[in-house]
């Protein structure tokens, strides 16, 4: 399978980006918990050395180990995140570090930080209530999107960003409808198509991000390979988007 390098919104080509690849991280099967404490010793070490980290996954549940490591390293970021669900709870099935207490963590983690949800559709009484009660936390759901358009989510967006020093992206496959993204663990109908997501990431990614995950492809429940594909794509726009917003705007004349 090939996709072309372009982006769908931002213009211009991802082999321009300046990527490095550091691997894979040896994970411990059946041990979420020094898996993560593995994956923030991994971050904080690149971060210390000025570089922006996109994990790319698997479980949400690594999202926690990447801010742990960013808060090692020195930043309390906002946090802009795309999902169907709000992974607020306080535990799932007895376990504190789960895809659906991923955020839970994270803002305890932070401390109050702003938390911008994009795609919501599905969550507990206790995660909603939690979610009304802290100042920081927004959240659009595609039925906003539906009613107020793009231009207008993309705006409530920034408005809601418009004070924080650094933006973290995470980005949960599902946060797209399953038919477009079935290979996820925890598919929500109700969801945003590419051509609704890709304008927002492209429209909200700017200089500010630091750091980027894309989580929640499960190649064993994606017929066809297409959730990859579409994974693939939307990495490729906000790396195109991000790069696009780092270069200078203009260059002094030489002489
Ligand atoms: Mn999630």
């Amino acid at each position: 399978m090939n996709i072309e390098s372009n982006g769908y919104v931002a213009t211009g080509f991802v082999e321009d980006v300046p990527v490095y690849d550091e691997g894979d991280l040896a994970v411990v099967h059946g041990d979420v918990v020094e898996s993560v404490e593995r994956l923030s010793k991994v971050v904080a070490e690149l971060v210390g050395e000025g570089r922006r980290v996109v994990v790319i996954g698997g479980e949400h549940v690594a999202t926690i180990g990447v801010i742990k490591g960013y808060r090692a390293g020195g930043f309390k970021p906002c946090l802009l995140v795309f999902d169907a669900h709000l992974d607020l709870r306080y535990e799932y099935l007895g376990v504190k570090y789960s895809h659906a207490s991923t955020f839970r963590r994270v803002l305890e983690i932070l401390g109050d930080t702003e938390l911008v949800y994009v795609g919501v559709r599905a969550y507990s009484r206790e995660e909603m209530e939690l979610a009304k009660s802290k100042p920081g936390v927004t959240v659009i759901t595609p039925r906003n999107l539906e009613l107020l358009g793009l231009a207008n989510i993309v705006a409530g967006v920034r408005r809601s960003l418009a004070r924080c020093e650094s933006v973290y992206v995470s980005i949960d496959m599902d946060v797209y409808d399953p038919s477009q993204a079935p290979g996820v663990g925890n598919p929500e109908p109700g969801g945003l198509t590419s051509r609704e997501l890709l304008p927002i990431i492209a429209n909200t990614v700017d200089e500010r991000v630091v750091g980027l995950d894309l989580v929640e492809v499960a190649p064993p429940y994606d017929a066809g390979g297409v959730t990859s594909v579409l994974a693939a794509k939307t990495l490729q726009e906000a790396l195109i988007a991000l790069n696009l917003k780092l270069k200078p705007k203009y260059s002094p004349a030489s002489s």
